[in-house]
């Protein structure tokens, strides 16, 4: 029997190509066993394997260079909204997979271990989330402390465009709601709303039957506070992911009885990969209209060299180092694996994150990355990664930090140390919330910036570069994930052939029996 991950990748590298030919096997397998073969043959079988990367790395450049074109003419919103349609449809298609995915990819993940394995897994995954965000937010407030760019803001004064108010909301309210959130009161309401903390204000005042004149109507007048829930679009990921491993682990726990559902979910699984093949083949054309439209969009691309020009440098050097030299080096220290290895074979979806600026969007072709180009073990690919995706955020909390403390610097604040840390630790909270929180990117920000009494209005400041730091902190959030996934993986090896040997797999024995099939 092949081992889980041989296996696994081999049979997916026949699974995404199964265009009926049999015989269109990629990289890995092809790599291995042409050495024989002309020069010539080779090179056209790196393109050939290559031909989707390729592609979608000159559609990212082409859509960058066609965008600062168009931006030049000074496009119309109408004719920017129309260069972005087909990359909407991109966005729309992927958002659209993402709730089977998840749903499907961890029932099946889970299913595929064993209950012990699974909560070691989880455990592994959640301390490596928690140490590499803070890091990122470490190394991103001694930058923005060494730096300065807030003293350097040329005479003080910034452009600043405001977008939308600033909505008043409370660090308690976001941690509860968050908790909230990860217990769905409905399971359908969860795919599609979430829950959020509305603070009111309500008047009361006694109205007497006097309608001739109006005065008694303010008399004793009082305002006190009401809490409601309110229930928002968009939809609560956190809940949905706590019911699927719940759901997963009694699965498991179910034994035979079980094996009708998990079976259920593990072919949801296949069939929602399958679909993902699809939608990647379309993805070049998604990727170069969304860029395009979005640097034709700009107004103000000179603002990236001006004022706050030292601010989005310190944020980019910030994301810089975590991405090259502090998440390959926690990689290499725990699995004396060369990290490289790991960015070529997820570079496909670093491209990705860039180009769709959501890690969420991402997962399908993270996923499969993953699993075909770096030997990850399905059952921890389909339970980490989405997971990763919603929770670890380190690009995210590295650029709230800097933004914080460049906005006190800016005001003329000066931090204590026990501000500081406030910041570190709200800003690796607002990172892991950051999904199941509303309109995330500006509340996670208002959250961070009240918690040690800075004005939240400020947001304006550095709203103008978000659209371009966005893309660069998604891509590192992306590549924190794999590296998760690389690192849980190396760790519980043992476990993983353990369960294997056993021959409990659901998962591999589905697989080959789908294999004998094709
Ligand atoms: C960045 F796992 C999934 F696929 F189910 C999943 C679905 C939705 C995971 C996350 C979400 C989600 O809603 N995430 C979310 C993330 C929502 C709002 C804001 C953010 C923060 O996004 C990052 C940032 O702005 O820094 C970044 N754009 O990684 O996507």
């Amino acid at each position: 029997m092949d081992t889980p991950t041989d296996g696994d990748g081999v049979f997916l590298l026949k699974r995404v190509h199964n265009d009926g030919s049999n015989t269109n096997y990629d990289a890995v397998a092809s790599e291995r066993d042409d050495d024989e073969s002309k020069p010539k043959k080779r090179w056209k079988t790196i393109l050939r394997n290559n031909l989707l990367l390729i592609l979608t790395i000159t559609a990212a450049i082409l859509g960058i260079v066609i965008g600062f074109a168009v931006q030049t003419a000074r496009p119309s919103p109408r004719v920017v909204m129309l260069i972005n349609f087909p990359g909407e449809i991109l966005l729309r298609l992927l958002q659209l997979l993402i709730l089977p995915l998840i749903v499907a990819s961890l029932i099946s993940g889970i299913a595929g271990l064993d209950v012990g394995t699974s909560g070691r897994l989880g455990m592994r995954a959640v301390t490596y989330y928690l140490t590499t965000t803070l890091l990122a937010v470490v190394l991103g407030i001694v930058l923005v402390v060494s730096i300065q760019p807030g003293d350097r803001t040329g005479g003080g004064c910034v452009d600043v465009t405001e977008r939308s108010p600033v909505e008043k909301l409370h660090t308690l309210d976001a941690f509860l709601d968050l908790v909230r959130n990860m217990f769905p009161d409905n399971l359908v309401e969860a795919a599609f709303q979430h829950v959020s903390t509305v603070e009111k204000n309500v008047t009361t005042y006694r109205r007497c039957p006097d309608s001739v004149n109006n005065v008694s109507r303010h008399l004793n007048e009082t305002v006190h506070t009401e809490f409601e829930l309110e229930r928002r679009a968009g939809m609560n990921v956190l809940g949905l992911i706590v019911f699927s491993i719940a759901l997963g682990v009694t699965l498991v726990k179910m034994g035979s009885r079980g094996e009708p559902l998990r079976e259920l979910f593990i072919c949801l699984n296949e069939a929602v990969m399958r679909l993902i093949t699809v939608v990647i083949w379309y993805s070049p054309v998604g990727i170069l209209f969304l860029i395009a439209a979005k640097v034709a969009g700009v107004d103000d691309i000179a603002a990236l060299f001006t004022s706050i020009g030292f601010y989005f440098l310190t944020v980019l050097i910030g994301l810089f180092i975590h991405m090259f030299i502090s998440l390959p080096l926690v990689y290499f220290i725990f699995t004396r694996k060369n990290p490289f290895k790991m960015f070529r074979g997820v570079i496909q979806a670093l491209v990705f994150a860039f180009g769709t600026s959501s890690s969420a969007a991402t997962l399908p072709v993270t996923m499969r990355c993953i699993e075909e180009n770096c030997g990850i073990d399905q059952r921890v690919s389909r339970f980490v990664l989405p997971v990763g995706a919603t929770i670890n955020m380190d690009g995210t909390a590295l650029y709230e930090a800097v933004a914080a403390i460049f906005i006190a610097q800016y005001n003329d604040i000066t931090l204590d140390f026990g501000q500081i840390v406030t910041i570190s630790i709200t800003a690796t909270a607002a990172s892991i919330g950051a999904a199941a929180v509303p309109q995330a990117g500006l509340y996670t920000m208002i959250i961070v910036l009240s918690a040690v009494g800075l004005p939240p209005e400020d947001i304006s400041l550095v709203i103008v570069v978000d659209w371009l730091l966005d893309r660069f902190r998604t891509t590192v959030n992306v590549m924190g994930d794999a590296f998760g996934a690389g690192i849980v993986q190396h760790l519980s090896r043992k476990q993983l052939a353990i369960s294997d040997s056993c021959g409990e797999s659901v998962l591999t024995s589905n697989m080959e029996e789908h294999e004998t099939r094709q």
